[in-house]
């Protein structure tokens, strides 16, 4: 097997434990040093909080592993020019022997690889504003329409077309549900401003969902479990708007491009709000990854 799995996460599986995998873009290209190393380990921490073991996965020295140690997750949140990985770049990394942390989509296709079932996150990569000019989606929708995973997370970044990226999730045969919400989150906001058409208020719920899905769907889609941050911990909506406009100006003066225009925004964001926007992507995270650990205890139980 081309997977590295920690110790840890390979008697949790192997005894049917609930199991939550973290994703490493977010902490190598989505939050600044040094907070970033400091959230991976809290974030770990948070799993194991409730119950579950958590899977950090990134590609070191081209082996992808599922769990990292303290040392490996150091050299994700430190290691300068450690690559952004989406899945295509996976049997690339590994060839070259690479190392690269792991986005939305390079994360759930390792995951499902290692037989790990929920997954948590920020907010997803969707379709770019601008999309007829750049094409910028996401690589992670195409891998979510053909990998049998949940992902918690706090929708789409804000940064995106959210409703562009809704419809291509519609299209694409994801499933996609409110955590205690008709309202579909908006990253750093609560609500994004357009609805989702189902809501689910418990971990079980989410399990009963999961167990439909291998009932009757033949196709190997994603169930997505949209978990608003709590209003008191989100953005000022106010400022969002203003921040995020010029942040999109900026980074349409300075040509970014591609695997950059992600990163760039969010750091733009984090910048221009005196970190207001980091503690609210972080509210998000903190929350989707306990709510992650409790259906994948759920699950496991079920
Ligand atoms: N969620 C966050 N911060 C992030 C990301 C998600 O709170 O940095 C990352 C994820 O790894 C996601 C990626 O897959 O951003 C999307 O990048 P792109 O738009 O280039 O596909
Ligand atoms: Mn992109």
């Amino acid at each position: 097997m081309v997977l590295v799995m920690s110790e840890e996460v390979r008697e949790a599986l192997g005894a049917g434990r609930a199991v939550v995998a973290l994703e490493s873009t977010i902490i190598a290209h989505g939050l600044p040093r040094p907070r970033n190393l400091q959230v991976a380990l809290e974030l770990e921490e948070a799993v194991r909080h409730e119950g579950a073991v958590p899977a950090t996965i990134a590609v070191l020295d081209g082996r992808p592993h599922v769990g990292l140690a303290k040392d490996q997750l150091e050299r994700v949140a430190n290691e300068d020019g450690i690559r952004k990985l989406g899945h295509r770049d996976l049997p690339l990394a590994v060839a070259a022997g690479a190392s690269g942390a792991t986005t939305v989509s390079a994360t759930a296709q390792l995951a499902a690889l290692a037989g790990i079932r929920v997954f948590a996150t920020g907010g997803l990569g969707g379709v770019h504003r601008q999309w007829t000019v750049t094409q910028d989606e996401s690589a992670d929708l195409g891998l979510l329409a053909r990998t049998r995973i949940t992902v918690v997370c706090a929708g789409v970044k804000s940064i995106l077309d959210v409703p562009a990226t809704l419809q291509r999730l519609e299209t694409l045969g994801v499933a996609v549900a409110g955590y205690g919400t008709d309202r579909f989150p908006g990253f750093y906001l609560s609500d994004s401003g357009y609805p989702v058409e189902w809501t689910l208020e418990t971990p079980a719920q989410v399990a009963a969902v999961m167990r439909a899905q291998d009932a009757l769907d033949a196709a190997d889609t994603a169930l997505i479990v949209a978990r608003p941050v709590p209003e008191a911990e989100q953005l000022d909506p106010e400022l969002h708007a203003r921040v995020l406009a010029d942040a999109l100006r900026a980074c349409d003066r300075e040509g970014i491009s591609g695997q950059g225009v992600t990163p760039f925004l969010l750091d733009h964001l984090v910048r221009h709000t005196d970190g207001a926007s980091l503690e609210a992507n972080l509210a998000a995270v903190r929350g989707n990854v306990r709510l992650a650990a409790r259906i994948a205890s759920a699950w496991t139980e079920g």
